[in-house]
């Protein structure tokens, strides 16, 4: 049991690093801790691929789990998606509506579900990101299971500066194959953008502003956010 203790070392891990963008802290990024930022912008999935041949531990419970975040953007708009293709090709189903959120640091969504009959598949969580900086990719590979999960305690938790509201962002709710219909009973339209390039590439020019980008924001998260985020390390420690 180290929820507390996987967040606490995200939280250090992603302070060390220079260029503030987000992690995926749970279900745990295919990046672990330490995020490829100079590659988080390349689609669909940051810097690793993900690989639903391999083998992994992660579950996911199809009628709700939970989603914890951390980001270091004073503002960013997210995207919570999911696919059973490998690699995360295509047809990203849409998870949770696209949320604007406020304040950097810890944003947990406590119950996200997706379609029931992906209990028992291996999929893929991915979460982008619309931050000023670019368009940012992070995936999880899960075993979608059947039921739903609480959140262990202390394992899901808002920054207490933080606040969250549905909004929406074109960029983003461009990368889902089919967003308005969650899967009901296999009625593939045969319109499905399964492979929609959108979802499957960053466009060179997307990737080179977000390259450019990185170089120029070093120092977003202040004095006042590093110590409030080490009085919530120094709590998790006890
Ligand atoms: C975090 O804030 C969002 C948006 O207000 C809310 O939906 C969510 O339940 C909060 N998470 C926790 C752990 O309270
Ligand atoms: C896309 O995903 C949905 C939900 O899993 C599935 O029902 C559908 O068959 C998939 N479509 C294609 C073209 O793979
Ligand atoms: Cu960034």
């Amino acid at each position: 049991m180290a929820p507390l203790r996987a967040i606490a070392a995200a939280t250090l891990l992603f302070l060390s690093t220079v260029n503030a963008h987000f992690v995926l802290i749970s279900p745990p990024s295919l990046e672990g801790t330490t995020v490829d930022e100079d590659k988080e912008g390349n689609a669909p999935c940051g810097a690793d691929t993900a690989d639903l041949s391999k083998k992994t531990t992660n579950s996911f419970h199809v009628d709700g789990d939970f989603i914890a975040l951390l980001s270091g953007h004073p503002q960013i708009n997210y995207l919570i998606r999911g696919t059973l293709e490998d690699k995360g090709s295509g047809n990203w189903t849409q998870l949770f509506p696209i949320f604007t959120q406020s304040g950097l640091g810890n944003f947990c969504e406590p119950s996200v579900s997706v379609p029931k009959e992906w209990a028992g598949k291996k999929g893929i969580i991915g979460v982008v990101a619309d931050a000023p900086d670019g368009t940012l990719y992070q995936c999880a590979v899960v075993n979608f299971v059947a039921g739903s999960n609480s959140p262990p305690a202390g394992s899901c938790t808002n920054g207490s500066t933080v606040t969250g509201s549905f909004s929406s962002d074109p960029t983003l709710s461009g990368l889902v194959g089919n967003p308005s219909t969650t899967a009901a009973s296999g009625s593939g339209s045969s319109a499905t953008p399964s492979s929609s390039s959108g979802s499957t590439a960053p466009k060179p020019s997307q990737s080179g502003s977000v390259a450019a980008a990185l170089s120029g924001n070093g120092v977003q998260l202040g004095g006042l956010v590093l110590a409030s985020l080490m009085v919530a390390l120094g709590t998790a420690l006890l």
